[in-house]
């Protein structure tokens, strides 16, 4: 009865007629539905996590597992997790939260707002006790997701104390594909790239990279976008940035897909993920009332 009191006045504060509305979604998790005429998307409250983004010229561009889980306590499985305030395991914190506690907090609606055919849903969260567990930096992040013939993923983040803090950020984005032993990445050639499935060797990539195997490599000092070729759904999947330098390439194959309880075993062909991040060496730094905002720009076109 809470939630259903919670969603009503949240439909009410958001809501926009026959454009927005704000449902119980998986696992009864808070989610926003955008229905436009330039495209369908979702976004959970629950890590401020978009779990789909179709414009209305071609088909589901994200992939979100079908063993995901739906709770506040875990991450969803897919989509475009944020990740904040650090990267993979915290490096002075074993018993910390892989990957920050960023995607595992409950966000708040900040506004909704409809621009000509596209839809900006922002969420926010401060910093409070919960945060300071683990992190004591003093901030106001929000995340802001535009729904439209692009899907525009900015996340901001500000210093709102009295003393500099460093973060590391990424928006881990899951892309759908048809199948990804035939897809081809463009755009990082030339780049350097710490491989960290042969023990974290700093490597330089030769040309488009074909997955083959288990990859997991963090691309440095690069602003570029990257093309997603995939000939099995006929399409390429743009991913450019702003005020972001290291992309990271990850695709799970075979054993590793089978070692995660929230991917299926053949899920591993479905997907990509191709991440925009600032980590590792490239930390963001803000001193007192200084922000930074990183921006994701997705597109698809034929191929
Ligand atoms: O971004 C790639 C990566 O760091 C991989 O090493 C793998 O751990 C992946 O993230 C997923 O992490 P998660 O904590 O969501 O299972």
């Amino acid at each position: 009865m809470k939630q259903a009191l919670e969603i009503k006045e949240l439909n009410q504060r958001f809501g926009i007629p026959e454009i927005v509305k704000i449902v119980a979604g998986h696992g009864g998790l808070t989610r926003v539905e955008v229905t436009s005429r330039s495209a369908q998307g979702e976004m959970y409250l629950h890590g401020a996590h978009v779990t789909s983004w179709k414009p209305s010229n071609a088909e589901e561009v994200l992939f979100v597992s079908s063993q995901s889980h739906w709770n506040d306590s875990r991450p969803i499985r897919g989509g475009v997790p944020v990740c904040f305030p650090w990267f993979s395991s915290k490096s002075d914190d074993v018993n910390a939260p892989m990957h920050g506690f960023a995607r595992t907090t409950a966000w708040q609606l900040e506004s909704i707002v409809q621009t000509g055919d596209a839809v900006t849903v922002s969420m926010f969260i401060e910093s409070n006790e919960a945060t300071k567990k683990w992190w004591p930096a003093d901030f106001r992040a929000v995340h802001r997701a535009t729904f439209g013939p692009e899907l525009i993923l900015e996340l901001e983040v500000v210093n709102t104390g009295k003393t500099s803090f460093q973060f590391e950020e990424a928006l881990h984005s899951y892309f759908q594909v048809g199948n990804i032993e035939t897809v081809l990445v463009k755009g990082l050639n030339g780049v350097d790239y710490i491989d960290k499935i042969d023990e974290k060797r700093t490597k330089t990539q030769n040309g488009e990279i074909a997955i083959v195997s288990e990859t997991d490599r963090v691309y440095l000092n690069t602003a570029a976008a990257v093309d997603v070729q995939d000939p099995a759904l006929h399409r390429q999947i743009t991913i450019a940035k702003e005020n972001s330098v290291s992309t990271v390439v990850w695709n799970p194959w075979i054993q590793k897909a089978k070692a995660m309880p929230d991917f299926g075993d053949t899920e591993w062909p479905q997907m990509i993920c191709i991440e925009t991040c600032n980590i590792g060496d490239s930390f963001v730094e803000l001193t007192p009332g200084q922000r930074h905002q990183m921006k994701a720009i997705v597109r698809v076109s034929k191929l």
